[in-house]
C-alpha cells in the first residue's frame, strides 16, 4: 500500500469526572487523532496518547505533532509499505518519541487490516472474542467516597479494581478497601511516587493480598525495583519504566518485575507491543493492557491488542462512558458484566463519529504525497 494522505486533528475533550494520580489531576484531555489514507481510498486511524504536559513521560501532544509532521510523515508519505511491521523499522532511525511513532503506526495497522478485510485483532494474531475489563480509579479526597466509587464499579461487574496511591494515601486506604471488599481482585498504582527509603511502608502492603503494585519507584528505574521486589511478596508490575522489548528483557532478567503493563503508545506502537507480549509469554510473565484515558480510537486499539493470548490479567480499558459524555467512535466501547465484546467489523472495528469529532476538534492539518 502507498500512504497518500495524512490528516491530523488536535482534539480537546472534557472528562466526565476529574481523574487524579500521584502526579496531577486531569480535567480534560487534549490529544491528537491521525488518519492515514492509502491509494485505494481506505482510511486508518491512530491516536496520540501523550498528555498536554510532560508529567507521565517526556512527550506532549505538541512534541508529538512536531515529530510526526517534521520527521515521521516524510518517512512514510508517498512510500510503499508491505506490512505495518516495516513502519517501526523505518522509524527506528529516530530515537524515542514513542507516542508520536505509535500514533502513525497505529493508523497504518488499522489501514492494513481494513485493506486486507480483517479485524485489527486478527491482523495482530488475537484470538479472543471478548475481553475481561478492569478499572483504574483516581485519588479521592475522602476515603468514604473512594469506597463508594469502588462499590459502584464492583457492582457494575469490573473484573479487577486498581486504585492510585501516593505517600500519605496508601496503607490505610488499602486496608479500608480490603476490609470492605475482601474478595475483589485489587491492585495499587503509585506512578513512581516512592523511593527505596519507603521499603518498610511498602512492605506493609503485603498484608492485603494485592494482585500487584504498579510502578512504585522512579519512572526511569529498573535497578531499585529489583531491590524492592526481593523484599516484597506482592508482585511488582512496571508501567513507566518499560519503553521497549529490550527494557522488558532487562527488567525481567534483573527480577525488577513479575508482570508487565503494556501501553501501545509508551512502547512505540503495536509491533513492539506484540513483541513484548510474545517475549513475556515465553518467559511466563503475564501482561495486561494499560490505559491513557484514551478516546474511542485509542481505546479500540487497546481492545484489539488485548485479544492476544498472554493478556491474562484484566486491563484498564474501561467503557467510553466512564470517561466521556460522548465518544468519537460509533458504536462506543461498551462494558457488559465486566467484558468488552471484540468488534467484528474490519480494522479497529468502530467507525469514526464525525459529528462528535468535529465538535471536539481544535485544529486540523493535512499532508499529501
Ligand atoms: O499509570 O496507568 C497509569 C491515567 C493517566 C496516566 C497514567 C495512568 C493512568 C491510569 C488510567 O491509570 C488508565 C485509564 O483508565 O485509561
Ligand atoms: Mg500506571
Amino acid at each position: 500500500m502507498i500512504i497518500q494522505e495524512i490528516n491530523i486533528r488536535k482534539m480537546k475533550m472534557k472528562m466526565k469526572h476529574p481523574f487524579t494520580t500521584s502526579f496531577g489531576t486531569f480535567h480534560e484531555k487534549k490529544f491528537l487523532l491521525l488518519e492515514a489514507k492509502d491509494e485505494l481510498g481506505n482510511s486508518g486511524w491512530g491516536e496520540s496518547v501523550a498528555f498536554d504536559s510532560p508529567w507521565y513521560n517526556e512527550e506532549t501532544l505538541e512534541t508529538n505533532l512536531h515529530i510526526i509532521r517534521d520527521f515521521l510523515i516524510p518517512i512514510i508519505v508517498g512510500k510503499k509499505i508491505g506490512h505495518p511491521d516495516e513502519v517501526s523499522e523505518r522509524f527506528s532511525a529516530i530515537r524515542k518519541n514513542n507516542m508520536a511513532k505509535s500514533t502513525v503506526e497505529g493508523a497504518i495497522w488499522d489501514l492494513y487490516a481494513k485493506r486486507n478485510k480483517m479485524t485489527l485483532a486478527q491482523a495482530l494474531g488475537g484470538e479472543l472474542d471478548k475481553i475481561e475489563v478492569g478499572i483504574s480509579i483516581g485519588i479521592h479526597e475522602k476515603v468514604e467516597d473512594l469506597v463508594e466509587t469502588v462499590r459502584r464499579f464492583v457492582e457494575e461487574g469490573y473484573k479487577r479494581i486498581k486504585v492510585k496511591i501516593k505517600p500519605g494515601y496508601d496503607v490505610e486506604v488499602i486496608r479500608e478497601l480490603r476490609k470492605q471488599f475482601p474478595d475483589v481482585p485489587l491492585m495499587a498504582d503509585a506512578n513512581s511516587a516512592y523511593t527505596l527509603d519507603d521499603v518498610e511502608l511498602l512492605k506493609q502492603l503485603d498484608a492485603f493480598n494485592l494482585t500487584m503494585i504498579e510502578q512504585p519507584l522512579a519512572s526511569d528505574d529498573i535497578i531499585d525495583h529489583a531491590t524492592l521486589q526481593k523484599q516484597l511478596k506482592t508482585p511488582i508490575c512496571l508501567d513507566e519504566s518499560i519503553h521497549s522489548l529490550e527494557d522488558t528483557r532487562k527488567a525481567v532478567e534483573l527480577g525488577s518485575t513479575k508482570i508487565i503493563n503494556i501501553k501501545i503508545g509508551r512502547v512505540g506502537g503495536l509491533t513492539e507491543a506484540k513483541r513484548i507480549h510474545d517475549y513475556c509469554m515465553e518467559q511466563g510473565i503475564p501482561v495486561w493492557c494499560g490505559g491513557m484515558l484514551e478516546s474511542g480510537i485509542g481505546r479500540a486499539h487497546n481492545v484489539a491488542l488485548t485479544t492476544l493470548p498472554n493478556f491474562i490479567l484484566p486491563g484498564d480499558t474501561a467503557g467510553s462512558s466512564r470517561y466521556w459524555e460522548e465518544d468519537v467512535i460509533s458504536p462506543e466501547v461498551i462494558v457488559e458484566d465486566g467484558y468488552i465484546t471484540v468488534p467484528t467489523a474490519y480494522g479497529i472495528g468502530y467507525e469514526p463519529n464525525y459529528n462528535a469529532m468535529d465538535k471536539f476538534t481544535v485544529e486540523q492539518y493535512q499532508f499529501k504525497a
